[in-house]
C-alpha cells in the first residue's frame, strides 16, 4: 500500500463530492446532509454486519463518468503512476467503483474477521500484480468511519505457498481477462496461488492469520493485529487501515489480503475507486 496524501486539488473534490451527492439525491432521494434518507431506498444492501454499501451504484457511477468530474482525478492519478512507476507502464480501466458505505454498527470498531480475500492470484515467477486498485477520498475517513484493511506483506507470505501449493487454475485466468491478456508467459499453465487459498495457507503456517479470521473482542485484537502484527521470512505483516483526508489517494496491490471494516461513524464512508492495468511491456 502507497498513500498519496493531498495529491487532489481541494476544489476539485469538493465539486466531484457535490457531484455524487447531486445524482445520488435524484437516483435514490439520498442526502447527505439528512440521515433519515440513507436507509429508506431498496437498492441498499443489507449491511448488518459491515456497513451499509448502496448497491445499484453503476448508472449512477457511469453519470459521475460522464459528467467530466473525475476527468481531472484521473489526470492527476496518471501523472502520479507515470512519477512513480514510469511512463506508459500502467492504464486506467474504465470503470469507477463507488465505496460508499453507511455507519451499520454501534459500539467499538474491531478488525473484521470474517471478510478477508484478495482479488488477484498470485502467480508463480511474476511480482507484479495484474492491477493497481487507486482509492480516492473524498471526505475524512477514520478508523471508525469503516476504512478498508488490509495486511501488509501478505502478498509477499504468499509467494513460497504458490510455489508450494500452487495450481494451475483456467476460470482465474479467464475471470482476470480484462487485466491479465498478455502478461501472463504461461496462459495455459501458470501456477498460481488462488485468490481463495491465500488466507487458509498463512493461517495453517501462522497463529497471526489464525487469529486474524476467528471473531474475538476489539482491544485484543487491535493490540495483535494492528499494533504488533507478525514477522516471518524476514516479512512483517500487520494490518493497516486505509484512512484518509479529502484528496488523498491510495495505491494497493490486489493480491495482498484486506476486508472492508465496520462503520462505527454517524457519517458515511466517501471513497471511490479505479483499477490501473499493467501494460504489457
Ligand atoms: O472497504 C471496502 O469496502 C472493501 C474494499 C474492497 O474489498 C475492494 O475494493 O476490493
Amino acid at each position: 500500500m502507497l498513500a498519496l496524501p493531498n495529491i487532489i486539488d481541494t476544489a476539485v473534490i469538493d465539486e466531484l463530492r457535490d457531484g455524487l451527492w447531486g445524482l445520488l439525491d435524484r437516483s435514490f432521494a439520498i442526502r447527505k446532509d439528512a440521515p433519515g434518507t440513507w436507509y429508506q431506498n431498496q437498492d441498499i444492501s443489507d449491511g448488518t454486519y459491515q456497513g451499509y454499501r448502496l448497491s445499484g451504484m453503476n448508472h449512477v457511477m457511469r453519470d459521475l463518468q460522464s459528467s467530466g468530474l473525475l476527468d481531472p482525478v484521473l489526470t492527476t492519478i496518471q501523472e502520479q503512476f507515470a512519477a512513480i512507476f514510469g511512463a506508459d507502464r500502467w492504464e486506467p480501466l474504465d470503470k469507477w467503483y463507488s465505496l460508499l458505505t453507511f455507519p451499520s454498527s454501534k459500539g467499538d470498531w474491531n478488525v473484521p474477521h470474517n471478510r478477508w480475500h484478495s482479488d488477484e492470484p498470485i502467480i508463480v515467477g511474476d511480482s507484479e500484480p495484474w492491477s493497481v486498485f487507486t482509492f480516492v477520498f473524498l471526505d475524512s475517513v477514520e478508523r471508525e468511519t469503516g476504512p478498508t484493511v488490509a495486511v501488509t506483506g501478505s502478498h509477499r507470505r504468499g509467494e513460497p505457498l504458490a510455489e508450494r501449493d500452487g495450481i494451475f487454475d483456467a476460470r482465474q485466468i479467464h475471470a482476470f481477462a480484462n487485466v491479465n491478456s498478455g502478461l501472463i508467459d504461461n496462459p495455459e499453465g501458470a501456477k498460481m496461488l488462488t485468490v481463495g487459498a491465500l488466507l487458509d495457507g498463512l493461517a495453517a503456517g501462522d497463529d497471526w492469520f489464525a487469529d486474524l479470521k476467528t471473531d474475538g473482542p476489539a482491544r485484543p485484537r487491535i493490540d495483535r493485529l494492528i499494533d504488533r502484527g507478525t514477522t516471518q521470512g524476514g516479512v512483517t505483516s500487520r494490518v493497516v487501515e486505509f484512512t484518509g483526508e479529502p484528496g488523498d489517494v491510495i495505491l494497493f496491490d490486489p493480491r495482498c489480503l484486506h476486508s472492508s471494516s465496520p462503520n462505527v461513524s454517524a457519517d458515511p464512508r466517501q471513497v471511490l475507486r479505479i483499477d490501473l492495468r499493467r501494460l504489457v511491456s
